[in-house]
């Protein structure tokens, strides 16, 4: 059954809704953008299309319509791990979540373990939250390095998955406000990270993230103009 219509509801600056752009990028999927300016929500946005306000969201299916103007008639979706499951099970030749219910596992695990030991901090260290410090962040990177298969390009063996799409985005945030100096935290706490990931225990690791960022699907959908600009609004510099 071919895919119906997409409609992606999504914003530069977040992590989140870049997860649904890579889906969208990797299975070549045909979809209308429509960029939420989440510093002034369009008034339509939450009753119309996502009750939580938040992006990304998708309205699948139904007549073709200005994104404005989502239809009653097709299907509302949201949380960015859902969508690129669903994205993944629209485009199923892509395998982006491979049919082998062991490789399927795996990736959730290492969604699972990048979220609980990476993502919940990022943003708490870029914010300067005292109870993250660079080892906090260190002892995420240690239990993703320590699930990465020996030899393998991605997070769960040759072929690029759900679990790369997931971790992508936070990875590239995080070394862009660290490489340009934004942020809230001290700047000795930059320094100690950014020497501690050039040390040779983190090889296999540092190898994935360049294959990472060096993605086709990664690169066109991060805007790293737009996201440095508002992070260095928000965040400031180090003190
Ligand atoms: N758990 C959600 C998180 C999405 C999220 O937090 N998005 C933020 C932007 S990065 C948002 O839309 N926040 C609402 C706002 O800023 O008002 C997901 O995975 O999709």
């Amino acid at each position: 059954m071919a895919p119906e219509q997409i409609t992606l509801y999504t914003a530069k600056i977040c992590p989140y809704a870049q997860r649904t752009e890579i889906a969208l990028a990797e299975v070549g999927a045909t979809f209308k953008r429509y960029e939420i300016d989440l510093a002034n929500k369009p008034e339509w946005y939450a009753p119309k299309v996502n009750p939580a306000s938040k992006v990304p969201a998708i309205a699948y299916g139904g007549p073709d319509v200005a994104p404005e103007d989502a239809s009653p008639d097709s299907i509302k979706l949201a949380e960015s791990l859902i969508l690129v499951e669903f994205i993944a099970d629209l485009y199923p030749s892509s395998n982006i979540l491979p049919a082998d219910p062991v490789l399927r596992a795996k990736a959730r695990f290492f969604i699972e373990i990048a979220s609980s030991k990476f993502i919940s901090n990022w943003m708490k260290f870029a914010s300067g939250n005292p109870e993250v410090t660079h080892t906090t962040l260190l002892n995420g990177v240690d239990a993703i390095q320590d699930i990465l298969p020996d030899g393998a390009k991605y997070a769960i063996g040759d072929q690029y998955s759900i679990a790369d799409i997931a971790f992508t985005p936070f990875w590239a945030r995080l070394m862009l406000v660290l490489q340009k100096g934004i942020g809230a935290y001290k700047v000795e706490e930059r320094e100690s990270f950014l020497k501690a990931i050039e040390e040779p225990k983190f090889t296999k690791f540092n190898g994935y993230v360049q294959r990472l960022l060096e993605r086709q699907s990664f690169k066109s959908t991060f805007h790293e103009d737009i996201v440095e600009a508002v992070f260095r609004r928000r965040l400031g510099v180090p003190k």
